[in-house]
């Protein structure tokens, strides 16, 4: 019954009219009527716990200090292409490489000179020359062993196929050279010049070469002395002269003596004597000690230094000189 009483009571002083709020919720029958009737009263500031009295909650305290960092998380999905980009400005124009066009050139050159290049002065057509003379002209030829090369190719003396290896006739070509002028050669293939001791070496090696001296003096004689057999050995000898097999109207063989002999120039000096014979005859040769000729001496000069034969008594000054070879039939 007290209970029924108790919860009527309670009922009532939560659930009042306008008129009976005031009276009831702001005075101490309040608070007895809340410890008597918590079921209303949880949700009011004047609930009691225990013996405790509950305040109102108080302002919010500091915020607290950031927590550690958090583990690096897993990569993100690539996203999707970008749009192209607008088109640049145009380049400025390349440099064509002349020299490896030009190289590439000169070896198909080489190779088509080589199926068709004739072997030797024999095979050659006189319409074929580059450039022509009364005697013969000048021939791209195929020499196996040099390679395709510009040669002089005497077609009308003593039967033709010669080719020439050294002619003084004009006097505008130097003479007086060092040692890899003569080896490589140099000159005017028309006119004044010498092949070189390479290609000499490398076209007569093989044996069975004649070769062939027309030589006119000062005095406007013509002589000529022509030799069974030449050969000029390799470089590594020095380019040595192997000649014998006289025969010619010169006055004397004053060739034949320098067989055996070793090529000398200014600044290679291979010779017998203790000078320097190339110096002293201004000229390269296969000097001895020094020389019965000198073919290649001073075309300016009328003494020892110049070019000469050796004659009966002293030396005969030639004013034109041609040595050619050719593979002996
Ligand atoms: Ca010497």
């Amino acid at each position: 019954m007290e209970s029924l009483i108790t919860l009527l009571l309670c009922s009532f002083a939560f659930n009042p009219s306008p008129t009976w709020a005031t009276t009831l919720q702001s005075s101490h029958f309040k608070e007895l009527i809340c410890n008597q009737c918590q079921q209303y009263c949880e949700n009011t500031d004047l609930v009691t716990a225990g013996n405790t009295r509950v305040g109102k909650a108080g302002p919010r305290g500091l915020r607290g200090f950031p927590g550690p960092r958090g583990p690096i998380g897993e990569p993100g999905v690539i996203g999707p292409r970008g749009r192209n980009g607008p088109v640049g400005a145009r380049g400025s124009e390349g440099v064509v490489n002349m020299t490896l066009i030009e190289q590439s050139m000169d070896r198909k050159i080489e190779e088509v000179h080589q199926m068709y290049a004739p072997r030797s002065c024999d095979g050659v057509k006189s319409d074929a020359a580059l450039s022509r003379t009364d005697s013969g002209g000048v021939f791209k030829l195929f020499i196996p062993e040099v390679g395709v090369r510009n040669l002089f190719c005497d077609l009308t003396d003593d039967g033709g196929n010669w080719v020439v290896f050294q002619r003084r006739m004009y006097g505008n070509v130097n003479f007086y050279r060092g040692w890899g002028d003569y080896v490589k050669g140099f000159g005017d293939l028309q006119g004044d010049h010498w092949l070189g001791l390479e290609a000499l070496h490398q076209m007569t090696n093989r044996g069975n070469i004649e070769m062939k001296i027309n030589m006119i003096t000062s005095d406007g004689i013509h002589w000529s002395a022509k030799y069974s057999n030449f050969n000029i050995g390799p470089g590594s000898e020095n380019y040595t002269l192997s000649v014998s097999g006289y025969s010619g109207n010169a006055t004397l063989d004053r060739f034949s003596p320098h067989t055996n002999q070793q090529f000398s120039t200014k600044d290679a000096d291979h010779d017998l004597w203790k000078g320097n014979c190339a110096s002293r005859r201004e000229g390269g040769w296969w000097y001895r000690g020094c020389a019965q000729s000198n073919l290649n001496g001073n075309f300016n000069k009328t003494d020892k230094k110049g070019i000469y034969w050796g004659a009966d008594s002293g030396i005969k000054l030639l004013r034109f000189s041609e040595m050619k070879f050719r593979r002996r039939s």
